[in-house]
């Protein structure tokens, strides 16, 4: 080789890498698909690289761009200051990050599937390398996508804060919760876009927007330690499990139609979550016994599908799709799953201490949990084939609890059984899903008995009285009643009175309620009834040789204005016997007002003499005999006294003799 060929080749390949550089290392593009790889892909890159590719969307749809990274190998460093791939929501490096700088294996944020979006139409890779230490590069396809929501919804138990941490991004937004305390357990309702959350501190459930909008307390009474929260999004219901009371209840989104479901053998139910395609509800236990159960929708075929070699099962999740139950041991510090009957039990992963996996969510083919060991979010593959990559939320390690997720795609509302297409299924309360279908579930007390209108005549004042009306609890909690009329179930109406609504209201501990009332009308009535046709007196004789007689009369009729009377006395039915004599017959009616009217008539019974020959009465003949017997006595004494009389003037006249006297 001469001293002249020497420069020129080196100038040569000096020209070729250049050219290599510029086509590979930095660009724009405006196609809807596409892919950035790292120079030299997939060769190792070189060294001492500072390229940027930007991505623009197109402009006259509403898109945005969405990288998939699908091969990662960079030079590892502490905070990936060698070299490093960095992605940005902008045109340029002057926008906000989208993920961390990341290096390793993994790119910081998310990671699987490693799905990065930008939130306007631009996105700007840059890839820099340092002058030692190269490897694999990076391979990463782009597409246009609509936007979409996409985040998880996570509590920090350190700070108080729920955060809305985004999956495409490191964005993370502290929801704006006024007077949150001891936030613990989150769900997400994709309908109304809502987050609902309970305060151990202040004992509540309560739920905001997932734009930070309208904050409502739901449940703020009979509620202890709320350990952990579920929303139905198909029947609009929210389930929740309360450590305090040991309790796993049920009601409306609103709060309304609260009621206990379970209520035996709970320890310390602690993750709720519901399969509304199932009709199945599942909790943890994390109590002196630990499982995980399983019951219909309304509480009932309840089931132990795991309780053997738990620790503490302190988040559980499902994977409808390929219908597994994961949960999250925080003792053991493993991931398990099982069919949603509890076979086919897998150990996932046992971390040791490196990991304390503490609530867990499924989010396509990855597995998301909080730690308390890294203090993050980590993530792997639904299979544990991949590593697990952590993310602090926020930049700052702390202790995150519940977690939940939350994706505008799968924000339809369904219309099946319950939901709000179907009117809640005609249900009057809760409308709730158990495996063959859907059931209406009663809540509210209800009054067995509620007395009917009362309409009421009156001319002076009068005491109204009514039946207290009964009421019982479909889920047997305490239920007190109030009236209008306070204890007494009577009233005072007057002539002047108007219409009187008597109400009672029923409430029980939970705050369901019910009503029951009747009214009471009042009418003036002063007029009495009239009496048109009264029957006049009866005479009638008795017949021989017969004590009584029996008397027909036509029944006497009345009428009243208020056309409404009653018969209150009667002294004598018509065709019943009457004795020798007069006798008054008396009827008496009064109206509603008590105005009263009367109908009286006299019945005589008389003897009958007819006949006392060969037709006469055996009777009249005694007399008759009597009588000349008694005439004939008379003649014969007054024959003897007349004769004695003549004897005793003869005596007189004789002088008494001495022999008369001697004799003596
Ligand atoms: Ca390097
Ligand atoms: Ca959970
Ligand atoms: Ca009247």
């Amino acid at each position: 080789m001469d001293k002249i060929r020497l420069p020129v080749l080196f100038l040569l390949v000096i020209t070729y890498e250049m050219t290599a550089y510029a086509q590979n290392c930095g660009s724009s593009f405006g196609e809807a698909t596409g892919e950035v790889v790292s120079p030299g892909f997939p060769g190792n890159y070189p060294a001492n690289l500072n390229c940027s590719w930007t991505i623009e969307a197109s402009q006259d749809l509403d898109v945005v761009v969405e990288l998939t990274i699908e091969q990662f190998e960079v030079e590892y460093s502490e905070s990936c200051l060698n070299d490093s791939l960095m992605v940005y929501d902008g045109a340029s490096i002057d926008s906000p990050m989208l993920v961390s700088p990341s290096c390793g294996t993994k790119i910081s944020w998310p990671a699987h599937p490693s799905t990065i979006r930008s939130t306007g139409r631009e996105m700007t890779i840059v890839f820099t390398t340092n002058d030692a230490i190269s490897a694999g590069g990076f391979r990463g396809t782009f597409k246009q996508v609509k936007p979409r929501e996409d985040f998880f919804i996570v509590v920090d138990l350190n700070y108080g804060t729920i955060y809305r941490q985004e999956r495409s991004s490191v964005k993370a937004e502290a929801l704006p919760v006024f007077d949150l305390l001891v936030p613990i357990a989150v769900d997400v309702d994709p309908i109304e876009r809502k987050v609902y959350f309970t305060d151990g501190a202040s004992a509540i459930i309560g739920r905001i927007g997932i734009d930070g909008s309208n904050q409502e307390t739901l449940i703020a009474s009979n509620i202890s330690v709320p350990f952990g929260i579920t929303v139905d999004y198909v029947t609009r219901n929210v389930y929740w499990t309360d450590s305090g009371t040991n309790t796993i209840s049920v009601a409306r989104l609103d709060g309304t139609y609260r009621r206990i479901l379970v209520d035996e053998n709970l320890d310390t139910p602690r993750d709720i979550i519901v399969e509304p395609n199932g009709g199945y509800i599942y909790w943890s236990d994390i109590g002196s016994f630990p499982k995980i159960e399983r019951s219909f929708g309304d509480g009932s075929y309840r089931t132990i599908i795991v309780s053997l070699g738990l620790g503490q099962p302190n988040g559980i999740a499902l994977d409808e799709t390929a219908r597994k139950l994961y949960w999250a041991d925080e003792r053991l510090n493993r991931i398990e799953r099982c069919s949603l009957d509890g076979s086919q039990r897998e150990l996932l992963k046992a971390f040791g201490t490196d990991i304390i996996p503490v609530d867990v969510v499924i989010v396509e083919d990855g597995i998301y949990w909080t730690d308390w060991n890294t203090e993050g979010i980590d993530v792997a593959d639904l299979n544990f084939q991949e590593d697990t990559v952590t993310f602090i939320v926020n930049g700052v390690p702390t202790r995150l609890l519940d977690l939940a997720y939350y994706s505008s795609i799968a924000a339809l509302a369904p219309t099946r059984d319950c939901s709000l297409g179907r009117l809640n299924s005609g249900c009057d309360e809760l409308c709730v899903l158990v495996p063959s279908g859907m059931k209406c579930l009663s809540v509210s007390p209800v009054f067995d008995m509620c007395p009917e209108d009362i309409n009421i005549s009156i001319k002076e004042p009068t005491v109204v009285e009514w039946r207290k009306p009964s009421v019982s609890s479909p889920s047997a909690v305490d239920v007190d009643v109030t009236s209008s009329h306070g204890s007494s179930s009577s009233t005072i109406v007057t002539p002047s009175s108007s219409s009187i609504t008597v109400t009672y209201h029923a409430l029980d501990i939970f705050g369901n309620s019910a009503h029951c009332s009747f009214s009471i009308s009042v009418t003036y009535d002063n007029q009495a009834p009239r009496v048109i046709k009264c029957p006049d007196d009866i005479t009638k004789e008795l017949p021989p040789s017969q004590e009584k007689v029996i008397v027909v009369w036509e029944e006497p009729e009345v009428v009243d204005n208020s056309g409404d009377v009653s018969l209150i006395q009667q002294s004598n039915q018509s065709g019943s016997k009457f004795g020798l004599g007069e006798t008054d017959v008396v009827y008496v009616w009064q109206d509603e007002a008590k105005n009263t009217a009367q109908c009286k008539f006299q019945i005589e019974i008389t003897q009958g003499f007819e006949g006392t020959g060969k037709n006469g009465s055996p009777a009249a003949v005694v007399i008759l005999s009597i009588l000349v017997a008694g005439l004939l006595l008379v003649i014969i004494i007054g024959g003897i006294i007349w004769k004695r009389k003549r004897e005793y003037r003869g005596t007189i006249c004789s002088p008494v003799t001495n022999d008369d006297m001697t004799g003596m």
